[in-house]
């Protein structure tokens, strides 16, 4: 009887998807449009590799938009500044997190299906190269200005090297 407890037990935890989101974690998400009648917005957070392995995010889905699409912003030949899609994804690395921040890399929504409202709450996948999905409610945040320049990547690194608190939102394996 023993033994097959212990069978048990150990197929019940082999069974938990928890190699599928290793080491990742999801600090200060939020989402925003222009206004309420855009017909495309953006998703922002910080994203904390604590695994041994770099991770590369490659894209995302959602059902707030028809398309989601890794964007980053470029300064064109003219100085100005546009916005391109980044085929090959953002590199998280070990031990080490990748910004996505206003003004730099993001998660751009094309398309709403729906507006999208102070308050609301919309849920992404984020799709890693290593074939696991991560789901993640993030709030509509339409009123968070841009963190100052220069205050803003040493502010939030440095914050978090001091005790990251388990708060924030973990993901769920789709599989
Ligand atoms: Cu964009």
């Amino acid at each position: 009887m023993k033994r097959l407890a212990l069978t048990v037990a150990f197929a019940a935890f082999t069974a938990l998807p928890a190699v599928a989101c290793e080491g990742i974690h999801i600090h200060d998400a939020y989402a925003r449009a222009s206004t309420a009648m855009s017909q495309s917005g953006a998703a922002f957070m910080q994203i904390i590799n604590h695994g041994t392995v770099d991770r590369r995010l490659i894209g995302a889905r959602s059902d707030i938009a028809e398309r989601v699409e890794l964007h980053t912003h470029i300064e064109d030949a003219a100085g100005v500044m546009r916005m391109v899609e980044v085929e090959e994804g953002f590199v998280i690395p070990a031990d080490g997190e990748h910004l996505l921040a206003r003004g730099g890399d993001h998660i751009m929504f094309l398309g709403l299906t729906r507006p999208m409202q102070q308050g609301d709450e919309i849920t992404v996948t984020l799709i890693f190269e290593e074939g696991d999905d991560m789901d993640i409610v993030i709030p509509v945040d339409l009123e968070r200005m841009p963190a100052a320049h220069g205050d803003h990547s040493h502010g939030q690194s440095h914050g978090h090297s001091h005790g990251h608190s388990h708060d924030h939102s973990h993901g769920h394996s789709h599989n």
